[in-house]
């Protein structure tokens, strides 16, 4: 029913499982025991008694068939492993001969490098690694992996499609749901390191003595598991409760606040990971409240959190209801501030400068600020993007964003990983889509997302269509031809929800608040950059938001050599247009087509391409079982429905604006 995610260890069968079994004899620990090392047999035992039928005893020594778990220092004479590439997350599997036996060795620095290694090798074993010439070796290229939780303490979590919050504050700290330690072993078998318990829309509660304690308990399960707590904290938490008059980040009764509360939080978690913040962005309170700047702000936080060890993630997603492009405001803001901020602290920027929309040019602060680290905030939850009905596996948007070249000498990923800039302090970060659903994310497909983003966020290199097919292989099917099947199903999924959406850079044209289905008529909202109509602007001369030098020239904030591309239509990739530039309905496009045209045949594009998943998924009936492969019958049939609601509202209303007929042709299908 999907509860077990990717780690359901069903047996492999056939030769693979006696290959499995014979290497997998027993387990020989080289290394201290630690909570960490027992969460790595743990898993391993548990792993291989389902692949292989039987788990491995624990033994003394290197026997022929064993899995040896050794640490540097206590590694035993003859292994052969490059400890220092393996930093202290990495790891190392090797078959190979120790002290005459024929043995597979994960090999790291630290537990929690064999915990991701043990992960690592029955992910081998699951994806159809040759585990008798095994060879591996892996460190995280971005050190916080973090999830984002926009969890409430009420447990209802904001843009969260999975159920209710899994925390369970009221029976929090004593009573521990197992499902916490289930959420670990998923987050550690992707490599995730930390997660932001609370909503950044923040009470300040969260930060009073009782949850304190709470989240406690919650970093006390996961501790073994290599994840760290993080809090949201709301700046104004100093008046709210501490009874100061002021929240002013330079006043020193505020920053003693801070101090203290600091101090407080570390005894209840020592090894608490920092504050994620959002401030002066819709209406949360913050520094500028008191005509202070956002470095103000997050230097203050971290100050009180340096002594300790603790990171301050400062959020960048800012915009103000007169601003006359929403996408120009967070550059315009932080930019400037480039060098300001404290040593520990990120500024975590989302993607991209409107808001998780199903295709945007990459944000342009990224390369922008060289002196700042920066975090990239993606969205798992699928706020914009038909939430957990549809099908969309955000691999290849996640992908999509990494590789961009940002003309600033690397791609994003170089910004986030701090290569280009020689940042130590790096950081990624994923707006969850967790919740009580038995599934855990709303749908079985958008637990690959789940999975996408830990794994892109090890390692920003890595292709989405290869995390696609491990995802397939170890959730649903390993036989090659249905898994390829899936695959390619899910990489032509998000181009589909962009071209049955928005289309040619056209954004944010989702209905009113909830984001749910088309709404670009919507034009009456209390502030006017929440409006459809100010994203699209169509009108009898044509459509799309002029951000050149004719229009808000936000384009300007990206590198020359990205801006002189994307100042000229003729130059801008079909993809961005619209985001770009107002055009005329008649605009030439490389296709041949009008600009009209164009529109309509990809919202016809979109809707082929839902309705030829369905047809993909339906042939795998007899490789899936039957629950799963209904459930997800069931999701498609609405997306396909939906997909053409999509496309028939917009195309009605974009007539209705521009008052051309349908161009012959390209007609959508019925
Ligand atoms: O995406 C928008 C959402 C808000 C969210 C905000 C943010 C947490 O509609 O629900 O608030 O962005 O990222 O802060």
């Amino acid at each position: 029913d999907g509860y077990e995610l990717w780690l359901r260890y069903r047996p492999l069968g056939g030769a693979a499982q006696a290959q499995l079994q014979a290497g997998a004899r027993s387990l020989v620990l080289a290394t201290p025991a630690t909570p960490t090392v027992d969460a790595a047999v743990a898993e391993l035992r548990r792993g291989v008694a389902g692949l292989a039928g039987r788990a491995p005893a624990l033994s003394p020594r290197a026997v022929p068939g064993a899995l040896v778990l050794a640490t540097r220092a206590q590694a035993p004479a003859g292994l052969d492993v490059p400890w220092d590439e393996l930093g202290d997350e990495g790891y190392a599997l090797r078959r190979q001969t120790l002290q005459g036996a024929d043995v597979t060795v994960i090999a790291a620095n630290t537990d929690r490098g064999l915990l991701y290694g043990a992960f690592a090798w029955l992910r081998a074993a699951q994806t159809g690694a040759d585990m008798r010439r095994l060879d591996q070796r892996a460190a995280p290229k971005v050190g916080l992996r973090l999830l984002n939780h926009w969890d409430n303490l009420d447990r209802h979590v904001e843009r969260g499609y999975a159920g209710a919050s899994l925390w369970d504050w009221w029976k929090l700290p004593d009573i521990l749901d197992p499902r916490y330690v289930d959420y670990a072993r998923a987050n550690a078998s992707l490599g995730i390191n930390g997660t932001v318990l609370n909503n950044v829309n923040a009470k300040a509660d969260s930060l009073t003595a009782p949850y304190l304690a709470k989240a406690a308990a919650l970093a006390g399960v996961f501790r073994p598991y290599g994840i760290k707590v993080y809090l949201s904290a709301r700046f104004s938490a100093p008046v709210e409760l501490g009874g100061l008059k002021t929240a002013d980040p330079l006043d020193p009764a505020v920053r003693a606040w801070w101090r203290a509360k600091a101090d407080e939080i570390y005894r209840a978690i020592p090894d608490f990971g920092g504050f994620l913040v959002k401030a002066n962005s819709e209406g949360q309170p913050g520094p500028q409240d008191y005509g202070r700047n956002h470095a103000d702000g997050a230097n203050m936080l971290a100050e009180a959190l340096q002594p300790h060890g603790g990171v301050v993630l400062w959020r960048a997603f800012v915009y103000s209801p007169d601003a006359t492009d929403r996408a120009a405001q967070a550059y315009a803001e932080f930019q400037p501030l480039d060098g300001r901020f404290a040593p520990n602290v990120i500024v975590q920027v989302k993607n991209g400068a409107i808001d998780f929309q199903p295709r945007e040019p990459f944000h342009p602060l990224f390369g922008a600020m060289p002196k700042t680290p920066l975090a990239l905030e993606l969205q798992i939850t699928k706020e914009y993007l038909g939430f957990s009905t549809h099908l969309v596996y955000l691999g290849s948007l996640f992908e999509e964003v990494l590789k961009a070249d940002t003309g600033h000498g690397g791609t994003v990923a170089r910004v986030v990983d701090g290569r280009l800039n020689q940042h130590p302090l790096t950081a990624i970060a994923g707006v969850a889509n967790i919740g009580t659903d038995r599934n855990w994310s709303g749908s079985q497909f958008d637990q690959a997302n789940w999975y996408a983003f830990g794994r892109l966020a090890w390692d920003p290199d890595a292709s989405a269509a290869q995390v696609a097919r491990d995802w397939v292989a170890q959730t649903f099917t390993r036989r090659a031809a249905a898994r390829d099947a899936i695959v390619e199903l899910m990489l032509a999924s998000r181009e589909a929800v962009v071209d049955y959406m928005t289309p040619l850079g056209l954004h944010h044209l989702m209905d009113t608040g909830h984001h749910y289905g088309p709404g670009p008529w919507v034009n009456n909202l209390e502030r006017a950059d929440w409006n459809p109509t100010y994203f699209h602007k169509a009108g009898r001369d044509g459509i799309g938001f002029d951000r050149t030098a004719t229009g808000s020239n936000a384009v300007a904030q990206y590198a020359p050599a990205i801006a002189r591309q994307w100042a000229d239509p003729r130059t801008t990739p079909p993809e961005l247009l619209l985001w770009f530039h107002h055009l005329p309905w008649g605009h030439a496009m490389p296709s041949g087509r009008t600009l009209w045209a164009e529109l309509i045949w990809r919202y016809g594009r979109g809707v082929a391409t839902v309705d030829d998943m369905g047809r993909r998924w339906a042939a795998l009936k007899a490789d899936i079982d039957p629950q799963r492969h209904a459930e997800v019958t069931t999701y498609l049939a609405v997306q396909a429905r939906e997909a053409r609601w999509w496309r028939d509202a917009c195309i009605a209303y974009f007539q209705s604006v521009s008052g051309l007929p349908l161009p012959a042709g390209v007609a959508p299908p019925a």
